[in-house]
């Protein structure tokens, strides 16, 4: 490694953060990598004050809420085996949270306010304090309101207390998120009003003459559901600019490498509605750790992730070029973007978005179709036949007996399949090696093989001409009782998406094993994406406690896409 190199970039690095930016070392403008910078916050004893900050995006300013001045939130780096207490100080007129993303802890210090702890109120403190019992990469944010969208997030690093089974030169944590100049209630004051409102890429006739949208008969079915097949994001960049680290496109946040090094990646999805599809124009990516867990490395040269989750992927630039790190949102509509560079200043071209997909039949959960996913352009020359004709009897609640028949569903999947092996909305046909579910397997044997005990099946609901969102037609607010589990119980629950939309479906204080016939090496997970029109089932072990449990699309969260999973022993206590 050319240290020289590394301090110049550190010293650049430095001044730019100089300039009046909110930004935390690791999401400078240049990093030299994490493992070149001091961690922004480690040890036993830390604080965090949450606060508004402004920020600077595209050269913009910006107003955010941060901790400690920063939005993005500081680096936490840990180590597993330690103990760590973090005083959190609320600096604002309104409640705070923060929530260890993935993190396996006593339920008390998972941070939901009115699910774990009362929440931190306005001008209040809370200290939370729990062994460090894993490794990997991680995030924390707000759970409370909107804050989320507003800055309040941050990743988390946790060494390995033995040798790490990756091995690596360098690293950089590439956080991607999504920003608005819009404040979180008015988005979703507008998506409440009108849920196409940020929806810009409609069909059209020259869209239908270029074989790119419906066939009229087709449009006109779709229409009498009122279902619109080119919403396949609530939220788009007719708002949103993606960021990586907090940065803008044009600010090209940059991460140095020296040819030939092993470059680690920690990419988490921090972000509050966008699922994004990762790639870097020439280079191949080996993933090595999903939500957190190493997994056995498999290389591809572009994966799909949703709000929440993380992968970790290892790069070996041999070349000295710069690379583009292209983060596009899964409806096309923008991108983040950062460069992989040797020197600072480099740059590599930045690809075309690339044409918008149209959800298909199976986003409907009307089946698969021939042998497969149908492309979008074929589904909209009719080229493909459906596993079921396209009526409109969308609402028969045959298949979901457990449902609540209300406003707040708008369609039932009459025949939802395992979409594990796919590798997402508008990946179908790219070209090049996509990452799915089934490609994923721990590298370790898992903690618990026991086979589930019960089956739990839960639909994912919603109405997108209301924007209403709920887990079997009851929204958060409605729910009457919680999920109940017993401490150490072994459980399959099976998630069926109603809606043609992915949710990205989160339990906290777990990893559950998702089943896609691994055996002892089932890929471990604490957000799934359950894709449109799409099943998945995994298995879990309770853990004593109450456990938020939500669809981690924040203002499908917001409008009542979660629940709570209570875990007790048998005297109902938690043990
Ligand atoms: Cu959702």
């Amino acid at each position: 490694m050319n240290l020289n190199l590394d301090r110049r970039a550190m010293m650049r690095g430095v001044g730019l953060a100089g300039a009046g930016l909110s930004l935390p070392g690791w999401a400078r403008p240049v990093s030299a990598g994490t493992t070149a910078l001091p961690p922004e916050l480690s040890g036993e004893e830390l604080t965090l004050t949450v606060g508004h900050v402004m920020r600077a995006i595209d050269g913009k300013p910006a107003h955010g809420i941060g901790i400690n001045g920063h939005a993005p939130a500081p680096l936490i780096r840990l180590k597993e085996g330690q103990r760590v207490r973090i005083h959190v100080e609320n600096g604002l007129d309104e409640e705070t949270s923060i929530h260890w993303h993935g993190l396996l802890l006593p339920f008390q210090m998972d941070g939901v306010p009115g699910v774990s702890f009362p929440g931190i109120p306005a001008r209040g403190r809370f200290t939370y304090d729990f062994p460090v019992i894993q490794s990997g990469t991680y995030w924390y944010h707000s759970h409370s309101g909107l804050q989320e969208q507003m800055g309040h997030y941050g990743p988390i690093l946790i060494d390995p207390k033995d040798a790490d089974p990756v091995g690596f030169d360098r690293e950089h944590v590439v956080m991607l998120s999504d920003h608005s100049p819009l404040h979180p209630h008015a988005i979703f004051r507008k998506l409440k009003l009108e849920p196409g409102y940020f929806n810009r890429q409609r069909q059209t006739i020259s869209g239908l003459l270029a074989g790119r949208d419906q066939r009229p008969s087709e449009r006109a079915e779709w229409g009498a559901m009122r279902m619109d097949p080119t919403d396949i994001a609530d939220v788009t960049a007719t708002t949103y600019t993606y960021l990586v680290n907090g940065h803008g496109p044009a600010d090209n946040w940059t991460a140095l490498f020296s040819p030939g090094e092993r470059v680690r990646l920690r990419f988490v999805n921090a972000s509050a509605m966008t699922t994004f599809n990762v790639r870097i124009p020439d280079l191949a990516m080996s993933v090595v750790a999903a939500d957190g867990l190493n997994i056995r490395p498999v290389e591809v040269d572009e994966f799909q992730f949703a709000p929440a989750e993380t992968y970790d992927v290892v790069v070996i630039p041999r070349e000295d070029r710069a690379f583009t790190i292209v983060g596009e949102s899964i409806d096309r509509s923008g991108m983040a973007r950062a460069t992989l560079a040797p020197r600072v200043g480099m740059t590599a071209p930045v690809p075309p978005l690339r044409r918008r997909p149209v959800a298909t039949m199976t986003d409907m959960g009307m089946g698969a179709m021939g042998g497969g996913d149908c492309a979008p352009e074929h589904a909209a020359m009719g080229h493909c036949a459906a596993g079921a004709p396209m009526d409109h009897s969308m609402r028969d609640f045959t298949p979901a007996p457990g449902v609540k028949r209300d406003p707040g569903v708008q369609t039932i999947s009459p025949m939802p399949t395992d979409r594990t092996g796919y590798p997402g909305q508008g990946l179908e046909n790219v070209g090049h090696r996509t990452l799915n579910y089934r490609m994923l397997e721990s590298l370790t044997p898992n903690p618990d093989t026991r086979p589930p005990g019960r089956e739990i099946v839960i639909h994912l609901t919603g109405n997108m001409e209301r924007y209403m969102w709920s887990f079997d037609g009851v929204k958060f607010a409605h729910v009457d009782k919680p999920i109940p589990m017993r401490s150490g119980e072994r459980v399959r629950v099976t998630l069926i998406n109603d809606t043609m939309m992915g949710h990205p479906i989160h339990l906290h204080g777990h990893f559950f094993e998702l089943v896609t016939d691994k055996g002892a090496h089932a890929p471990r997970k604490h957000t799934v994406l359950v894709q449109p029109g799409g099943k998945v089932s995994w298995d879990v072990t309770a853990e004593p406690g109450d456990w938020a449990f939500h669809c981690h699309m924040l203002y499908h969260m917001h409008a009542g896409m979660m629940q709570v999973v209570q875990v007790r022993d048998a005297g109902g206590k938690v043990a």
